[in-house]
């Protein structure tokens, strides 16, 4: 990814990777989320190495039945889903800047994309948390870009 420099972080000009940007991390302070994800989140093995933003345990509608998957939001962006059980991963829900969280309730929220809308149910009712991260995943990568003065 692009590296954005001349940025002030404590006082000092520092690089950091684009995707950090919004929380203003440094690339050290990135990597070294990176390191303790792959040492103690048993899903980094799917997540291609991305930060992990947000996860839980969703439960996804497709026609009558739904599958119950582990959410991963990461940086990306991506949504990747797995399979908690047999541990696969069974897919993502693509992103694009046509990518639209939308809330129903506290369990049921969707996630519209051009081809297809996928129904999610948060069983601890969550839902309005997942759509907060997913919108701000958003706005980091497709929003207005954010100008910083000194
Ligand atoms: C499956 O239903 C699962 O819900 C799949 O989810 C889903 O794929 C399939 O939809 C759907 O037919 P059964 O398990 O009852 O057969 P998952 O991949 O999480 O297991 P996706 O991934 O696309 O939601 P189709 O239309 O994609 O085949």
């Amino acid at each position: 990814s692009q590296l954005l420099c001349k940025v002030e972080v404590d006082d000092k000009t520092d690089c950091m990777h684009e995707e950090s940007f919004d929380n203003m991390m440094t690339e050290q302070e990135h990597s070294e989320l990176i390191e303790k994800q792959k040492r103690e989140n048993i899903y980094h093995k799917f997540v291609e190495n991305h930060l992990v933003l947000k996860q839980g345990l969703v439960d996804k509608k497709r026609g009558l039945f739904s599958r119950r998957r582990m959410m991963l939001l990461t940086e990306g962006p991506h949504l990747y889903y797995v399979d908690p059980v047999n541990m696969v991963l069974k897919g993502q829900i693509p992103w694009s800047r046509e990518l639209r969280p939308e809330a129903k309730n506290f369990h049921i929220f969707y996630v519209h994309t051009p081809k297809r809308t996928y129904y999610l149910d948060d069983p601890d009712g969550y839902a309005l948390e997942w759509v907060k991260s997913i919108q701000e995943v958003w706005d980091r990568y497709f929003g207005t870009p954010k100008v910083v003065k000194k």
